[in-house]
């Protein structure tokens, strides 16, 4: 068979339904051979979109999300998404393309070292060198994205080897098991938790998947020790339980932190450094006891004192089994705070000003969007708003990126979203600069014909930097710029496209073009200047 058909039929078999990408002459045999199979193929208008969308695939099913691209210019746009599915941790398949490697009259046009490129952005980055290997690369591929930490994983298909005749086999998929933790860690685990005064329990990045939640309801509702997340740990345990304090590590003085100054002992589950420390530990400080796939990472402000390494869901329930509910647990000081917490987010989302305030929008977003809607936040200073006042009621329903933190994702991992859920409504939340950044793919939404609101905050600045510059003491400097009419930009692609000019618009409007068919654009005005008021002085 042709190594191109061999290689589709072995992606077949990984249970491949997408490949998202923009092929160049280099990708044409494996073209023809999608062509002739039951992948879909999702054409983007920029490689590094597809790469979000194929990483947001693999966030979101846990099976790896493909890509592809040509040689050179196209792989070298991959990068990005490969550095975000990478620190991530999710699994996704880059497939490039390459001139021929035994016989080549082209010199070195657009020829780069793609796969030596891809080497520190990836688990494994390989060339396909022989149509006898395809297979077994494959395999060791799909093997590698998903087994934890998951990441991105890049194949290079070159052109003659695409074109040769290969008898390779195809291999079947084994299951992945991850192994359980010893017995003596759990036990150490069980005597530290017991204790403690004052223990809380933080979900991480490592926490938030699908496996794991079962096992980690069971461990709150059990012991009602209450819990806080990180911004990767948000959603996996419903957000409005009334243990829930809400999430860490947005900035300095906000008040959660001084719920979690008040804890003798963090059970922390999942977290990963690939996000910004939720707390601190020193010398005579709190102590941790670690929950992961893999031991924790130790540095200055984090050593754990117990380490319980294995399968997180497997270790909670072991947890579980063996930890009761202590007389002595005094949770009444953080459960008060979490209460004054609650009642000062619900002042700020009052103040109804024009343009729109941040927990104002937030509470209108939260209002609209159904339990299971998903929203899919790219990077800017309303990132932090949503982080902290967003209660996500389910798994994966609010999409951001805390670890490579790129602008330019929130709407191709809303598209991929939907692509992923055709029945669950979803919003793009953008900045009106990382809306910019990939605002091409409203064509490739349009063309899908998704139902899809694409939120733009127009603050016709780079407002996160701008806030950052202000904080640090300089002066209003190099963040401003003008945005086109994004009503006007928004129709051009066929889409709908709405502006808000007072605050009582949106939600009727949001609401409107929830129902309604199609991809719809609104513009929302945003008032950023009480952020640093709001945000870094906690008043409880
Ligand atoms: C690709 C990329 N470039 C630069 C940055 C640094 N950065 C972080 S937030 C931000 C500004 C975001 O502006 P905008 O999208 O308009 O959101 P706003 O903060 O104004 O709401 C910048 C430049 C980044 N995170 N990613
Ligand atoms: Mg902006």
């Amino acid at each position: 068979m042709k190594t191109s058909d061999l290689f589709v039929r072995a992606l077949e078999n990984e249970g491949v339904k997408y490949i998202f990408g923009i092929p160049g002459e280099e990708n044409l045999d494996l073209l023809q051979s999608l062509k002739n199979s039951s992948i879909e193929l999702i054409l983007t208008r920029h490689e590094q979109a597809a790469g979000f969308m194929a990483a947001t695939y693999g966030r979101l099913t846990g099976t790896p999300g493909v890509c592809m691209s040509t040689l050179g210019p196209g792989a070298t746009n991959l990068v990005t998404a490969a550095a975000y599915a990478q620190l991530g941790g999710m699994p996704m398949i880059m497939i490039t393309g390459q001139k021929p490697i035994m016989k080549s009259k082209q010199g070195l046009f657009q020829i780069l070292d793609i796969v030596e490129m891809m080497q520190p952005l990836t688990k494994f980055s390989k060339q396909v060198v022989h149509g006898h290997t395809v297979t077994a690369i494959i395999r060791e591929a799909f093997r590698l994205a998903i087994e934890e930490r998951s990441g991105a994983i890049h194949i290079e298909l070159p052109e003659d080897i695409a074109r040769e005749d290969s008898d390779a086999i195809i291999y079947h998929k084994t299951a992945y098991r991850i192994p359980v933790a010893d017995n003596d860690a759990i036990d150490a685990a069980v005597a530290k938790i017991e204790k403690a005064e004052h223990p809380l329990i933080l979900l991480g990045a490592g926490a938030n998947r699908r496996t794991t939640k079962a096992a980690i309801n069971a461990l709150i509702e059990k012991t009602g020790i209450p819990f806080f997340t990180t911004q990767l740990g948000k959603g996996l345990i419903d957000e409005r339980s009334t243990l829930c304090l809400g999430t860490a590590a947005l900035s300095v003085n906000d008040c959660v932190h001084t719920a979690i100054e008040a804890a003798d002992l963090i059970i922390n589950i999942g977290h990963d450094i690939v996000e910004k420390p939720p707390f601190f530990m020193d010398r005579d400080g709190v102590e941790v006891v670690a929950f992961n796939f893999l031991s924790a990472n130790v540095d200055e402000v984090y050593f754990p004192q117990v380490d319980v390494v294995g399968d997180i869901s497997k270790s909670i329930m072991h947890l579980s089994k063996h930890l009761e509910k202590q007389p002595h647990w005094d949770f009444s000081y953080i459960l008060d705070i979490k209460k004054k917490l609650d009642a000062t987010f619900d002042d700020e989302a009052d103040d109804d000003s024009f343009p729109v305030l941040p927990p104002h929008l937030v509470r209108i977003v939260r209002e609209v969007m159904p339990s299971d809607g998903i929203i899919s936040l790219d990077n800017g200073l309303y990132k932090i708003w949503f982080s902290r006042n967003y209660k996500a009621h389910l798994f994966n329903t609010i999409l951001l990126d805390n670890s490579l933190a790129t602008m330019g994702a929130g709407l191709p991992a809303a598209i991929a979203s939907k692509i992923v859920y055709p029945d669950r409504r979803v919003m793009a939340i953008c900045g009106d600069g990382g809306f910019m950044m990939n605002s091409q793919e409203l064509e490739t939404a349009v063309r899908l014909k998704l139902d899809l609101i694409v939120l733009i905050l127009n603050d016709s600045a780079y407002g996160m930097i701008k806030w950052k510059q202000e904080q640090m003491g300089f002066e209003d400097y190099g963040l401003d710029f003008k945005n086109p009419d994004f009503v006007q930009y928004a129709k051009s692609y066929g889409a709908g496209g709405h502006r808000i000019k007072e605050t009582s618009e949106l939600e009727p409007l949001i609401r409107e073009c929830v129902e309604a068919p199609g991809v719809h654009v609104i513009e929302v005005p945003v008032d950023y200047t009480g952020t640093h008021e709001l945000l870094n002085r906690c008043k409880i």
